[in-house]
């Protein structure tokens, strides 16, 4: 009984929209004769037309999907000192990348924190280049309108030496022509001054001193 009202509803779908009936999707769907064969409605009787709406009813009740393309990727730092730590960085669809942060073997208190232009550690964190800087800025804040892409700010360690952050970018996506993939993230010893420390390394660097660790970052599973 259910079958036969799903049916007339299935009908009903069909007649208000004809276009319905040439549904591409149609075509890789059993024929009706299988999806009777295999119905617990066995034995009911149905003729053909009513059958062929039934399969109809399948189709335009399939739930949409909404697949979230979700990116993820990981950096682990290390350098030449005790300092050491895991980044990881997330990134939905066109959003902001949520880049959450865990360095141990700090001094306490805040470091400079950025994204190098290159994922070259050859000569250590020294061969990973300047700040990841595709529109030709100058160093700034991570809120500034005028920065680096790579400009994050700094981490600030705890009288333990370990810094937890959990920092929120536009520009710093994992995937495009800005990705940040296979580019490094880098501790630095000393604050940065956010472009505003008058140092002539402050427009640059933000004068943050030593690059105490680095890593490469990687795509990793979702
Ligand atoms: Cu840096
Ligand atoms: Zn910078």
């Amino acid at each position: 009984m259910q079958a036969a009202i799903a049916a007339m509803a299935a009908h009903t779908i069909l007649t208000a929209s004809p276009p319905f009936s040439h549904h591409p999707l149609l075509s890789t769907f059993p024929s009706p004769n299988t999806l009777t064969r295999t119905s617990s409605f066995r034995g009911v009787s149905l003729n053909p037309p009513q059958r062929t709406t039934f399969t109809l009813t399948a189709v335009a009740s399939k739930p949409f999907t909404v697949v979230a393309a979700v990116k993820k990727a990981v950096a682990v730092l290390k350098g030449n000192s005790n300092v050491e730590g895991v980044v990881s960085l997330t990134q939905e669809n066109d959003g902001p990348t949520t880049v959450n942060v865990r360095i141990t073997g700090l001094t306490p208190g805040p470091h400079g924190f950025h994204l190098h232009e290159y994922g070259d550690t050859t000569n250590g964190c020294m061969s990973t280049g300047a700040h990841f800087n595709p529109n030709s800025m100058t160093h700034g804040a991570p809120e500034d309108e005028v920065r680096h892409a790579g400009d994050l700010g700094n981490v600030v360690a705890n009288a333990n030496g370990v810094a937890e952050a959990t920092i929120v970018d536009n520009q710093i996506p994992l995937s495009g022509p800005n990705t940040v993939i296979g580019r490094a993230l880098v501790v630095h010893e000393l604050e940065d001054d956010l472009g505003k420390g008058g140092h002539e390394l402050s427009l640059s660097t933000g004068n943050a001193g030593g690059r105490l660790a680095c890593g490469v970052v990687g795509l990793t599973p979702v």
